[in-house]
């Protein structure tokens, strides 16, 4: 199973013969007052600054995301994904919960972008789908429905079953679907990191899809965030989990040392490599 996503002169191939993929998180306003205030006053250079930092730690894709209270997302997100395409030749990942401005920023996008995100809900299989469909693009299907997001390994499956069936029903082929298992936090919720693992298995050997994750959810509210989400991406991608939404720069070595060590980084290549260019760019 392969998922492609590309800018108009890179391509990304997400599957389980590759490395993990790694989408850059930080390009968006969420606890980010410095963005946040930027993006409010339309001063792009930070987002210019964010995508080059990820891109240069490694991201494979990057993730803009521009919602926030009081913006006007349909006119920002084109704006920003469009300097990010002027910036870095990483493929993007488009992340918002509003369709027009999902719309608005496929219409500037060169490539084929990785949509973030339609879920089970039926509005929302509705509205994305046929703009997954027409403008050729991948998406990440999330595990929720009209009733929420399931507690269970059950109810996650059984929506991620619903959301491939739309899909290709819609056109759009399992190649082009991720699924995403929506975690909580481990700190409000004990079983939350066993049932997100237990339907990522599940989802894959079920549906074959590729799945991705936005791993820091698990540790909201915990001190020594960073414990907890390296453990997490490791279990995550060890049970399955092809494509990963993180602070690429904070997670990329425990990642890479999980291919090496999943036969995915033959004699350590991509290891050693990175290992290098990490002491060049502390050199400096
Ligand atoms: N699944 C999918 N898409 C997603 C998510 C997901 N998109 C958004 C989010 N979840 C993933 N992105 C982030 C971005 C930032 C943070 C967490 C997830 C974050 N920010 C710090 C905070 O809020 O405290 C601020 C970090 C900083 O200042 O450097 O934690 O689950 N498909």
């Amino acid at each position: 199973m392969e998922t492609r996503v590309s800018s108009s002169s890179k391509e990304v191939i997400i599957s389980d013969n590759q490395p993990a993929v790694l989408i850059g998180e930080r390009i968006n306003p969420t606890g980010k007052k410095e963005l946040a205030e930027a993006l409010k006053t339309g001063d792009i250079e930070v987002v210019r600054k964010e995508a080059l930092a990820q891109t240069q730690a490694g991201a494979d894709i990057i993730d803009v995301n521009v919602g926030m209270f009081g913006i006007d997302e349909v006119a920002l997100l084109p704006k920003v994904v469009q300097a990010v395409m002027e910036t870095v030749d990483t493929p993007l990942c488009i992340d918002s919960s509003n369709p027009d401005a999902l719309e608005a920023a496929l219409k500037v996008y060169r490539g084929k972008p990785l949509i973030n995100s339609v879920t089970g809900e039926e509005h929302s299989l509705r509205r994305i789908l046929p703009l997954v469909k027409s403008s050729g693009a991948a998406v990440i299907g999330l595990v929720q429905d009209d009733d929420g997001i399931p507690k269970d390994t059950a109810g996650r499956v059984r929506i991620a079953h619903k959301i491939v069936e739309r899909a290709e029903m819609a056109g759009i082929s399992r190649e082009d679907l991720v699924i995403d298992c929506l975690a909580f936090s481990v700190g409000a919720e004990p079983d939350s990191g066993v049932a997100v693992i237990e339907s990522i298995q599940k989802i894959k050997a079920e549906l074959g899809v590729n799945i991705t994750l936005g791993a820091s959810n698990i540790s909201f509210g915990l001190p020594d965030r960073e414990s907890i989400n390296n453990a997490f991406v490791v279990i995550a991608t060890y049970a399955g989990a092809t494509c990963l939404i993180v602070d690429v720069a904070r997670v990329r070595p425990i990642i890479l040392a999980t291919d090496l060590i999943l036969g995915r980084d033959r004699y350590a290549r991509r290891y050693i490599e990175a290992y290098r260019e990490r002491m060049r760019y502390e050199k400096q």
